[in-house]
């Protein structure tokens, strides 16, 4: 956060004269000032540009999570190429709980360089069970979620899926560009929404999470 970045700043700077290490209570005190000051700016005054960034999905359905803060669901490590999704099913109560990471229908959009390695961990935090298994628009389209468009992209058993509060990771290689489905393989869920999207792209250099609007 920008303000805890300036207030940090404020307080670690070297004053140059003796006796800072127990603390100048004056310079606390105005540093603390100075940081509320700049929340306030920060908060007041960047809220319709923030509101507006956020577009018609803030105005529709405000505990989704804006967009800066989409970063926790994706980990990139470029020096393996790799990137890790964190998938958190029934984050939340959007679309009924059918949903990953507070999203539904496929408007959650990560996007993974073609050749890359996708680490995928799920996390369940409803009473549901649920799973994920990376289909095809195809499969997706013939209601088919029992076969994964890569080897290895899906949880075990995705039709049982894991119970609430258990964490299960898959991994595969993302080897050919496409539009593919994240979804739920839990007998309806798919159908219900429960699906984000994946993009794997022969453009992207690097791994990207975002939301459509
Ligand atoms: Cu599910």
């Amino acid at each position: 956060m920008i303000w805890s970045g300036v207030a940090f700043q404020k307080r670690n700077r070297p004053c140059g004269h003796g006796g800072c290490q127990r603390g100048n209570w004056l310079e606390r005190l105005s540093a603390l000032v100075y940081a509320r000051r700049m929340r306030s700016v920060l908060l007041f005054g960047l809220a319709p540009f923030v509101l507006t960034g956020c577009g018609t999905a803030a105005a529709t359905a405000p505990s989704q999570p804006a967009q800066s803060d989409l970063g926790r669901f994706l980990v990139s490590q470029p020096a393996n190429k790799t990137a890790v999704l964190k998938l958190a099913a029934a984050d939340g109560n959007a679309n009924g709980g059918y949903n990953f990471d507070g999203y539904a229908n496929g408007q959650l959009v990560f996007t993974v360089p073609v050749g890359w390695t996708v680490q995928a961990q799920l996390s369940n935090s409803g009473l549901m069970p649920h799973s994920a298994v990376i289909i095809s628009q195809q499969a997706q389209q013939s209601n088919n979620v029992s076969i994964p468009a890569f080897p290895g992209a899906e949880t075990l058993q995705p039709a049982q899926g894991i119970s609430m509060g258990a964490v299960a990771h898959f991994s595969f290689k993302a080897s050919k560009s496409g539009v593919y489905a994240i979804a739920c393989g839990v007998s309806g869920h798919d159908a219900d929404g429960m699906w984000d999207t994946l993009v794997v792209s022969a453009a992207a250099k690097a791994p990207t999470v975002t939301v459509k609007p």
